[in-house]
């Protein structure tokens, strides 16, 4: 049996989101931590509009904040970060590479932060401390001789607009667009969706939109966990009667029922939302079929609207004067058989039908979605069907209604909108040469999945990671994690020790960073950062803990030494006056994007953020027919090159409550009731029954792909779960093995993390 499922017990999940299991959480874990009597301090400050941004979730930050304007996801990332468990070069003294290899993601980072600049030693397998400007001249020496296309310039979506500013400019004045991003993984489907149809790629939402729609429909996010300070506006929506529709494979607890931790009343009468009113469990990808769907029983319900001369269900008006393509939609949904639908979306066309109903019936709906949507083959299309859903009746540029992605990582919008971004379109060039007088790359950088093809080809020479834990977070990790070890550098910029350092290039370095939480000492004073949440509002962060050790260098300042040492001397970049004061960077990013950043300094503390101009928003459609634009999808399968069919089922990774990524808190899931292991295999019982399998019963799972590559995750422990027939679940990253990298969005190339085909196999384990 794998060591991992051991310890696994199994409880019937009732507990609503939130409650005081959510209080017990946070409290366990700040002791855990040992940061109980810094924290009760610290959380008084979290998402305050002279506080901290919290580091969890990008999830939009009011104006008027609660007193504790904090979860229990957010508690648990603070208590992480600003953790007094440390480690020093005593520690990689003790323990060489191969032995850390062997520990779990939860054991490594549990180890606390990261205190030392360490080098790789490869007489000792072991890292060992190094000065900071040794660390920089060595890295700099190294970039300089290698070729400018094949260095690669990763950032996680953590780093305030203030490095990664700086971080995109240190790329580009290296000489390449390399600057794949976390949303390569997530949100880029969105992006490339949102832009094709409504000219800007993020979201058209505001906090306020919330106060006053009418209708919500929900597809693949899972709120509870992941951005449970949503779960706010939804139970006041829900107090004021809206209807809230879900799509989900799996029933998740915080999308059925929530307690306000933060309600005294609530927390003692024991009173639950109901959070979903109609909870439809679509297949795995089902989704374009399902909007399909929607969109179908709509024409029909306007077609009875015209029969009987009552008022149209379509927006006519709307459509007419703001979008473009409608008749092609139209035809394509009318031509499309609902055999088809129900087959694809795996729902039944009544229950289609009375969602439907509800959507006609609503006069301002928001469309809220996750990774449920976008981690598919047609995670674009997914995203372009809710557009075309909104459309319809005109949901999108008035107030209560539009398009709501919920972003991921805390400022992984952010770093797109100042820069980071592998394609030259979307980056000012002709501004950047202006402004610092060098000719920028022009030619188009790698996103993340081209950054893996790139290593599994042996073409590239050094990777530099802004936070992140890339080789863990991408798909086919075997392949990936060999090809790593070939690299002839890996930088990584990091607070907590991760499988991306004990899996490393033949030169490789760990260069500890503050974390945004913690007070920030420069030459003109602490400074302060800021981000971008999911609602394009920009916030001012201010760190206020103590730094866990003196010896931490900031995220700008590790930046500019990296610069420094790397690139010729620039006169009109002074790396060192912008580390010595933050507010010179902003001057910087407001100079290169004068129409989000006016007045950026005055700004920064707006309570509730100051917005960027998003055109959407007020019926202004930056396309190119400046309109919005209804897109036709090629297909209704979501993912069509997984097409193994019985007796393989579909597999769909997903996050616990117990994670922020591939970073483990604990092994538990309490919100799906398992304890103890991650190595849990979610699945109906009719496919146990099927399968002759029991709960708790071992199993492997496979990947039948013929591409000559194996691809087997063993010791699985099976939990009986309300799923479709047909699907499971699991958790990511420890699935990531079982996802070829060909796996993946078509025009974003996010992977497709949502939808894999695998046989269930017995565990050699057990054999
Ligand atoms: N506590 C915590 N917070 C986080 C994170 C974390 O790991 N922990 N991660 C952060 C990041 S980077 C991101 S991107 C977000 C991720 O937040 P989410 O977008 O919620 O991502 P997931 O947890 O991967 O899965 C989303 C949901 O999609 C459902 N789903 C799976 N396949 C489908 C499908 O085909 N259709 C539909 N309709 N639903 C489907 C799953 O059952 C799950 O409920 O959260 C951010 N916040
Ligand atoms: N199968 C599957 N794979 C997935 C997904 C999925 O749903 N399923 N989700 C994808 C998604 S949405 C995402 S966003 C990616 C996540 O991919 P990444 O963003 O690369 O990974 P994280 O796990 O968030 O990175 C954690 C590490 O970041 C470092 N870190 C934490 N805070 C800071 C900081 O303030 N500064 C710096 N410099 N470093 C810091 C720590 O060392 C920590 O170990 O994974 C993707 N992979
Ligand atoms: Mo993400």
């Amino acid at each position: 049996m794998n060591e991992e499922s051991k310890g696994l017990r199994v409880e019937d999940p009732t507990t609503p989101a939130g409650g005081w299991a959510s209080v017990a959480e946070v409290t366990n874990i700040l002791m855990d931590q040992r940061t109980v009597l810094k924290d009760s301090r610290l959380l008084l400050k979290q998402n305050k509009p002279d506080g901290f941004a919290c580091v969890s979730c990008a999830w939009a930050k009011p104006a008027n904040p609660h007193p504790f304007e904090f979860c229990e996801s957010g508690a648990k990332a603070t208590a992480w970060e600003t953790t007094s468990k440390a480690i020093g070069a005593d520690f990689f003294e003790q323990y060489s590479v191969r032995e850390l290899e062997s520990w779990s993601d939860h054991k490594l980072e549990e180890q606390g932060r990261l205190t030392v600049p360490l080098r790789y030693d490869a007489a000792s397998d072991r890292y060992r401390e190094v000065s900071w400007d040794t660390a920089f001249a060595e890295i700099g020496a190294a970039l300089r001789a290698f070729e400018r296309d094949k260095v690669v310039f990763y950032a996680s979506g953590r780093a305030s607009l203030e490095t990664s500013y700086m971080y995109q400019l240190l790329a580009r004045m290296y000489g390449n667009n390399n600057l794949p991003d976390s949303s390569n993984m997530c949100h880029e489907s969105t992006s490339v969706a949102l832009q094709k149809t409504i000219g800007v790629g993020v979201g058209t939402v505001v906090l306020q939109d919330f106060e006053e729609t009418d209708c919500i429909f929900f597809f693949g996010q899972n709120v509870g966990v992941n951005s449970p300070r949503m779960l706010h506006q939804l139970q006041e929506a829900r107090e004021r009667g809206v209807p809230i529709i879900t799509f989900n494979p799996l029933r998740e607890r915080g999308l059925v029922s929530f307690t306000n931790p933060q309600s005294p009343v609530e927390m003692l009468t024991k009173k639950e939302t109901p959070i979903s009113t109609q909870y439809h469990q679509v297949k795995p990808g089902g989704d374009t079929a399902a909007i399909m769907g929607l969109a179908k029983a709509l024409l029909a319900l306007d077609d009875e609207a015209v029969q009987r001369g009552e008022q149209r269900v379509l927006d006519v008006a709307f459509i007419q004067e703001y979008t473009h393509g409608f008749d092609k939609f139209e035809a394509a949904v009318r031509a499309c058989p609902w055999t088809d639908i129900v087959r694809e979306s795996g729902l039944l066309q009544v229950d289609i039908e009375s969602a439907a109903r509800v959507y006609a019936g609503s006069s301002a709906v928001l469309g809220v979605y996750g990774m449920g949507l976008t981690q598919h083959q047609n995670g674009v299309q997914n995203v372009g069907m809710i557009v075309n859903l909104l459309l319809m009746r005109g949901n999108i540029g008035k107030p209560g209604a539009g398009i709501c992605p919920v972003r991921g990582h805390s400022n992984v919008q952010g770093q797109r909108t100042v820069g980071i971004t592998e394609k030259p379109e979307l980056a000012p060039l002709d501004k950047l040469k202006e402004q610092y007088g060098f000719e920028p790359p022009r030619e188009k950088g790698m996103n993340t999945v081209e950054v893996c093809e790139a290593m599994l080809a042996r073409k590239v020479q050094a990777f530099i990671g802004l936070g992140g834990n890339f080789v863990r977070a991408v798909p086919e990790t075997v392949l990936m994690e060999a090809a790593w070890r070939e690299l002839p550098l890996t930088v990584q910029v990091s607070t907590k020790l991760n499988r991306n350092h004990v899996i490393h290039g033949k030169q490789s370095y760990i260069l500890p960073c503050l974390g945004r939480i913690e007070i920030d000492r420069q030459a003109a004073g602490p400074q302060d950062v800021t981000i971008e949440d999911s609602t394009s509002c920009m916030h001012g962060s201010r760190g206020a803990a103590d730094p866990v050790a003196s010896t931490l260098l900031s995220e700008p300042a590790i930046v500019a030494g990296i610069a420094k040492a790397t690139l010729d001397p620039n006169p009109r970049v002074d790396w060192d006056a912008w580390v010595g004061n933050y507010a010179r960077v902003r001057d910087a990013i407001e100079e290169t994007y004068p129409d989000i950043f006016t007045d950026f300094n005055a700004r920064m503390w707006t309570p509730g953020g100051f917005r960027k101009p998003v055109g959407a928003a007020h019926r202004v459609f930056e396309t190119e027919s400046k309109r919005a634009e209804f897109t036709v999808p090629e297909e209704l399968p979501g993912d069509p090159d997984m097409d193994a069919g019985p007796p393989a089922l579909r597999l769909f990774t997903i996050r616990s409550d117990g994670q922020f990524n591939t970073t483990i808190y604990h092994e538990d899931d309490r919100f799906r009731g398992v304890f103890g292991s991650r190595m849990v295999l979610f699945m109906a019982r009719g496919d146990m029954a099927r399968l002759g399998l029991e709960q708790g019963d071992s199993v492997a799972l496979r990947t039948p792909a013929d591409d000559g590559v194996t691809r087997r995750v063993e010791g699985l422990s099976v939990v009986p779960y309300d799923v479709p027939e047909g699907c499971i679940a699991g958790y990511y990253p420890e699935l990531n093995p079982l996802i070829p990298l060909w796996h993946h969005a078509k025009e974003s190339k996010v992977p497709a993390a949502k939808a894999i085909d695998v046989l269930v196999e017995r565990s050699r384990a057990m054999a």
